[in-house]
């Protein structure tokens, strides 16, 4: 593949265009508390296996876009052990008897360096692939993403990860009105709940694409193969 060669992928609204040279595979909160039997997303209750159906396709377009050479970059959601990053709305939201903070079943809920804050060992990233740690829900807000997307000269990204209509598309958003072109692969990205994966979706693809492209991994699996 010549990695400066633009790329077409067949999505909706209409066919999704990039040079695989500007274009991240931008990996969200891909956590073992959010994705793993046992973790604080199943402790509150939550189906994970509507997650774990992401884990096959994200690995396999991991190993494309690791194969192309072409750059990849991951986030986590959670915050500093002393919680002074954890806004106290955020803490006391959903008045849970276990929030952010407190020890959960694979450590302390969603802080830095806990074993269920960590990715899953799946899609686990490499020595040379960034991994952003983002307190809030957006991948830019209050992080380094957008300074390293262009001092690596990215101008497109393709979006996956968890969950459909949280952290991923509040990123497409945030993403969106930065200037970047983004491309969500449905079978890539997942939600709890299977009408906000529906609708989650249906808001970024709608009125022309007012946030960005949906189609499927294949569909870009066969557009860097071909
Ligand atoms: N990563 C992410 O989406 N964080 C969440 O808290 N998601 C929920 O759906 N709760």
């Amino acid at each position: 593949m010549d990695k400066n060669a633009t790329v077409t992928v067949r999505a909706e609204p209409y066919e999704y265009e990039f040079v695989p040279a500007h274009c991240a595979l931008l990996i969200i909160d891909m956590q073992r508390d959010f994705l793993e039997p046992g973790g604080f997303g199943e402790m509150l209750g939550n189906d994970v296996s509507q997650l774990r159906r992401t884990i096959e396709p994200n690995k396999k377009l991991l190993a494309a876009w690791r194969k192309a050479g072409l750059p990849v970059i991951h986030t986590r959601e959670g915050h500093r052990p002393d919680l002074t990053d954890l806004p106290p709305a955020k803490k006391i939201r959903g008045r849970s008897a276990t929030c952010i903070g407190d020890a959960g079943p694979m450590g302390r809920i969603l802080v830095r360096g806990e074993a269920g804050h960590d990715i899953i060992p799946e899609l686990y990233p490499l020595p040379s692939e960034p991994v952003i740690d983002k307190p809030g829900k957006g991948a830019f807000f209050a992080t380094d993403l957008q300074a390293i997307l262009n001092n690596r000269g990215i101008t497109h990204l393709v979006v996956t990860g968890v969950t459909t209509e949280v952290c991923v598309n509040t990123t497409v958003r945030e993403a969106n009105d930065r200037g970047y072109e983004c491309l969500v692969p449905e079978d890539c990205v997942g939600s709890y709940f299977p009408q906000f994966q529906e609708m989650g979706l249906k808001m970024i693809k709608a009125q022309g694409g007012i946030f960005g492209w949906v189609t499927n991994s294949a569909q870009i699996l066969d557009a860097i193969n071909s």
